[in-house]
């Protein structure tokens, strides 16, 4: 399983109590007040972190809390500081609250750090109310109540190009000759069931880009149906689409009309996902039904530019990869 959305109730640290306390010594009869204060409780903090992959520490084990500030104590000791509790998550998280669809903060860049819940502060201790007029101090104060709240991660995965196609298609073929990943590749639809991000190299020039295959799209993604809409969230935070269509007509499923229940579930699902730029590749042209299927696609969008390739004979790639990053650059 892979969570990519999952509810984390969070906590801060309470402050520790102050003292009250009074020197007591052989020979010093009114020894003063000498109670400390209490220490800061924890604050939540969230931190990005490369090295993990989805949300499911959280979908396991859904409540965090950092440690309380310690009471002071009597000879003047202040209480110790409650340890921060660090929630990692992946980079591309979305942050917001249980009860309404505020975004409360999104952590974007690796290793970005936010404090999200602030500790309680320590209570006073009683040698902190010392004055003239009062040299013998009883009041302390409590610590107060470290922030909380209940949130929903949600994870939208980060690549320049996100690819879109229906099951089968060939996208983790793909994503597996273009890129260093390595994602299982089969002949039966939705083999992919999480996404993956590959980094596909331009070695001629120390160049990079990065691209997420995301499991197949069907008719009705848009209302979930499939593993729909939970999987077009990934292709929210990518510049380009890429989209990639069976010309082998597979599954006897006909390109052309893929082409277009494709664009419509983008459509559905977000006018702003639907209005990025977006790339079409048709795959499968070493199969023999591609070579018309490709000439149907020119002729009916000749105003769209169409890649012929083959994933599986890495036969058309150079194109297809120059055009992407000329796009994002
Ligand atoms: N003939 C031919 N077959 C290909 C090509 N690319 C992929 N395939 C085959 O198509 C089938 C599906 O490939 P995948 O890469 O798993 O397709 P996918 O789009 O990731 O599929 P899902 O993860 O199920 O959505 C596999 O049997 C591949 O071997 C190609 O260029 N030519
Ligand atoms: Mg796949």
């Amino acid at each position: 399983m892979f969570y990519d959305q999952t509810k984390v109730i969070l906590k801060a640290g309470k402050g520790g109590h102050g003292c009250v306390s009074f020197l007591r010594q052989k020979y010093m009869p009114n020894g003063g007040p000498n109670g400390g204060s209490g220490g800061t409780g924890g604050d939540v903090r969230i931190v990005a972190d490369v090295n993990v992959g989805d949300l499911r520490a959280f979908h396991f084990n859904p409540q965090w809390k950092a440690k309380n500030g310690e009471p002071g104590r009597g000879g003047d000791q202040n209480g110790k500081g409650g340890e921060d509790c660090i929630i990692k998550v992946p980079p591309g998280t979305v942050v917001q609250l249980r009860d309404s669809d505020e975004i409360v903060c999104e952590l974007l860049e690796p290793d970005q750090e936010i404090t999200l819940l602030e500790g309680g502060r320590g209570g006073r201790g009683n040698a902190t109310f010392k004055s003239s007029v009062n040299q013998t101090p009883r009041q302390f104060t409590d610590g107060s109540p470290g922030q909380e709240g209940d949130y929903v991660f949600t994870l939208k995965t980060i690549a320049d190009v996100g690819l879109v196609g229906f099951p089968n298609a060939g996208k983790s073929t793909l994503l597996n000759t273009l890129s260093n990943a390595s994602v299982k590749v089969d002949s039966y639809p939705f083999t992919t069931l999480f996404p993956t991000v590959g980094v596909v190299e331009y070695p001629e020039d120390y160049d990079r880009i990065t691209m997420a295959d995301v499991p197949g799209l069907i008719e009705g993604a848009a209302d979930n149906r499939g593993l729909g809409h939970r999987f077009l969230r990934h292709v929210e935070r990518c510049e380009i689409i890429l989209i990639l269509l069976d010309l082998a007509s597979t599954d006897q499923r006909d390109p052309l009309e893929d082409f277009l229940q494709l664009r419509t579930e983008l459509d559905n699902y977000d006018s702003e996902v639907a209005a990025k730029s977006f790339v079409v590749a048709g795959n499968k042209m070493d199969e023999p039904a591609s070579a018309e299927n490709l000439e149907r696609f020119r002729h009916a969008y000749p105003e769209i530019p169409i890649f012929p390739i083959s994933a599986i004979l890495e036969e058309g790639l150079t194109e297809l990869k120059a055009d992407l990053r000329s796009r994002l650059r």
